[in-house]
């Protein structure tokens, strides 16, 4: 398999993280968001994904997008460990956990968002970026800091007491939300969660330092 991928992005991230949960190998091609670059909007790369978006996974002949779908894909290609639980409800419940990660609050931190509000005719500066940036944090993990006082079995997992879809999610947005400096304090419950899940090696290895030259 080859992963097209940045380093940062988190929605790449949930990606690595979940191919090495599955054990899988993975050829790693880097994509060069900044906005120098653009690398995204290349014709090569959109000949691969139109929507100009990482992360795209090719599995033989097939190239597939959008994070979700591919960690669903990989997941139901690779069952063992299971990213879901078996029951209806608890998938439910992780998926929409993923959710408020993967729609409510990522979308609108993006780096193509946040170059929009950078440009004319916006021309935010850094401190309203970083504002309206801290919002979406806040906002999101404001309502999941009360969602897993009810769905983590251990304290040490988003839903019960293995990794799942929702795990994967988190340690990407926290690594976001830390690197903009948002105020973390409020909430222990998703700190705790994601201290313990970045010691994994599957998470360890993931991580967008493992990744940081191009
Ligand atoms: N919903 C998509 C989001 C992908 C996405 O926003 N990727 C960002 C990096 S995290 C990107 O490629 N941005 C480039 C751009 O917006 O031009 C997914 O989950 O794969």
């Amino acid at each position: 398999m080859r992963l097209y991928h940045y380093f940062r992005s988190s929605a790449s991230y949930r990606v690595r993280i979940a191919l090495n949960l599955k054990g899988l190998a993975y050829e790693p091609r880097a994509v060069d968001l900044r906005p120098q670059v653009h690398a995204q909007r290349a014709a090569e790369f959109l000949a691969l994904n139109p929507q100009g978006l990482v992360p795209v996974l090719i599995d033989g002949e097939r190239a597939l997008t959008q994070s979700l779908a591919i960690i669903e894909y990989l997941d139901e290609t690779h069952p063992d460990p299971a990213l879901l639980p078996a029951d209806p409800i608890g998938r439910a419940r992780v998926r929409a956990l993923a959710l408020a990660i993967a729609c409510e609050m990522s979308p609108l931190n993006n780096s193509g968002v946040l170059e929009y509000l950078r440009a004319p005719p916006l021309e935010a500066d850094d401190s309203a970026v970083n504002a309206w940036y801290a919002q979406w944090i806040a906002r999101g993990f404001r309502a999941l800091e009360q969602d897993v006082q009810e769905t983590s079995g251990d304290g040490r997992h988003m839903f019960g007491t293995a990794v799942t879809l929702a795990d994967v999610l988190l340690v990407p947005q926290m690594y976001n939300a830390r690197r903009y400096q948002c105020d973390l304090g409020p909430y222990p419950a998703l700190r705790g969660i994601c201290t313990h899940l970045e010691t994994l090696p599957a998470f360890a290895r993931a991580a967008p330092e493992m990744f940081a030259s191009l």
